[in-house]
């Protein structure tokens, strides 16, 4: 329980920032993986805040203990709880229908009760631990339901949340059957917010068309309350990355690397398995490029770095199985005895390892088919200490109004990768270095210190420690 008397952030989320285990009687702290660890983890370290989410074991874990900077508390959910919650409303209903990909989506009843009951849960720990003043950050789509339960319980309570993936537009929005129980709860929120601006018409559009809620500036109106929409890409922790980009170590591994290489030009991807992220594509991608330009053969190397996600879902093996077939494919049409054009990692990496091959990477491969924002392009971005090397992007990542000096590419276009990736291999590296500059002068300036404060400035005077 929190007996301090000033006011401090309360972060929620799906899940914690590490995985705690029990070996010989002391506790281990293993870090989770994935774009809301990385990028929270940092401000709550600067904020000395309460981090609640499921975890296990369940409890509380003070910052006393020696172990991080803020105090951590755990929820236990049972395993069908995390089945209807997690695998069954999260991620096979809103992760699909807000990436756009209708064909994918599963709606059902039984999970989406089992979903409202575990977000009236997170609602009951969060006013167990807060006190009036407190601000409640919630994060993403797993928790939708949590601020119309707490403002029930708490009416003044002081309520943010941000949604991390995209808001799709009201006409694909509106496929959902529980879409204005969804947005009444968001409502109930003093602030939302969205990376980038499309998201945040997308959702006022959709409260208009759907709960006739009207809007004062940047504000929605309904039911006596109003919430304020901003739109705010998330930051990465520019420094740590390229102070790791910088080191001896990191230099010493890229060395052993290239070695391996040869010469050979050096093109990376890394990605959770999703089958948003468009790994397949990225592949059939690179297959044409070494079809239509056979002078590369042997001559450059794609690293495809996966790691594994939501291996419950039949989604999620299935496109695992694909990946796994045409890696076999490409490779087995042009592999010779000296050269791989693949090299296919399922598994996960530290972040100083990743770094070793954002740093060792001439070209970094981003191509998802629908992201919220994309955080691998912005470490990619601010590990290139030499301002050198080539970013291809998505034209439907967030994350390219950030970053308009990368190559654009349609990542459903086989064709527009392979022509890309050409386009890519061959660029001069003054024009490289144009880009590359421009891009890392923006990432570095609005990194999650900046995202973070931009966020915490629109609710209560909690400011970051400067
Ligand atoms: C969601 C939204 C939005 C990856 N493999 C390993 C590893 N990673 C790290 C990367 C990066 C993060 O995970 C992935 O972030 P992304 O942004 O690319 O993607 P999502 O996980 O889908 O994140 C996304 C994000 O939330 C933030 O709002 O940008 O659009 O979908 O930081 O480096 N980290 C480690 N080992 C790995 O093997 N340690």
């Amino acid at each position: 329980m929190n007996n301090n008397n000033s006011n401090r952030l309360i972060v929620v989320t799906n899940r914690g920032p590490y995985n705690i285990t029990e070996v010989k009687d002391k506790w281990k702290f293993e870090k989770t993986i994935g774009g809301l660890t990385t990028a929270l983890l940092p401000v709550l370290k600067q904020t000395a805040g309460l981090w609640i989410a499921n975890g296990e074991p369940p409890g509380f874990y003070p910052h006393s203990s020696g172990h991080f900077d803020f105090d951590l508390r755990y929820i236990g959910l049972t395993p069908e709880e995390i089945l209807g919650y997690y695998f069954g409303f999260s991620n096979d209903a809103l992760w699909p229908l807000c990436h756009y990909f209708l064909g994918r989506v599963n709606f059902n009843r039984e999970q989406w009760e089992i979903y409202e009951k575990v977000n009236q849960k997170f609602a009951e720990v969060t006013l167990e631990e807060a006190k009036p003043g407190d601000m409640i950050w919630i994060h993403d789509y797993h928790l939708a339901r949590v601020p119309l339960y707490i403002r029930a319980m708490q009416s003044l309570a002081q309520i943010a949340l941000f949604w991390h993936i995209p808001f799709p537009s009201p006409e694909i929005y509106r496929v959902l059957p529980w879409r204005k129980e969804i947005l009444q709860s968001l409502l109930a929120c003093n602030v939302i917010g969205f990376h980038i601006p499309e998201y945040a018409t997308n959702f006022i559009e959709s409260t208009i068309e759907l709960l006739d809620a009207t809007i004062e500036e940047d504000r929605v109106c309904y039911n006596g309350h109003t919430t304020k929409v901003i739109a705010r890409p998330i930051g990465i922790d520019y420094a740590t990355v390229d102070k790791e980009a910088r080191s001896r170590r990191t230099e010493n591994h890229i060395r052993q690397l290239l070695d391996t290489l040869r010469g050979q030009a050096l093109i990376v991807g890394v990605e959770r398995m999703d089958y948003t992220k468009g790994v397949l594509e990225r592949l059939r991608g690179m297959e044409r490029l070494l079809e239509l330009h056979p002078e590369w053969h042997g001559k450059v190397t794609l690293f495809q770095i996966v790691t594994p996600s939501r291996e419950t879902l039949e989604a999620y093996r299935a496109k695992k199985r694909e990946v796994d077939e045409i890696v076999g494919r490409v490779n087995g049409r042009f592999s010779t005895d000296v050269w791989t054009p693949i090299r296919y990692l399922y598994r996960s990496f530290s972040p100083s390892q990743l770094i070793v091959y954002y740093r060792a990477a001439d070209i970094a491969l981003v191509t998802p088919l629908r992201d919220g924002l994309n955080l691998v392009a912005k470490e990619y971005v601010a590990s290139r200490i030499h301002q050198d090397g080539t970013l291809i992007l998505s034209e439907f990542a967030g994350v390219r109004f950030q970053l308009p000096e990368a190559l654009m590419v349609n990542p459903f276009s086989v064709d527009d990768i392979a022509n890309v990736l050409q386009q890519a291999l061959t660029m001069p590296k003054e024009e490289q270095r144009r880009r590359m500059q421009d891009m890392q002068a923006r990432i570095k300036l609005q990194d999650i210190k900046w995202w973070a404060q931009e966020f915490l400035e629109q609710m209560t005077p909690l400011r970051l420690p400067a």
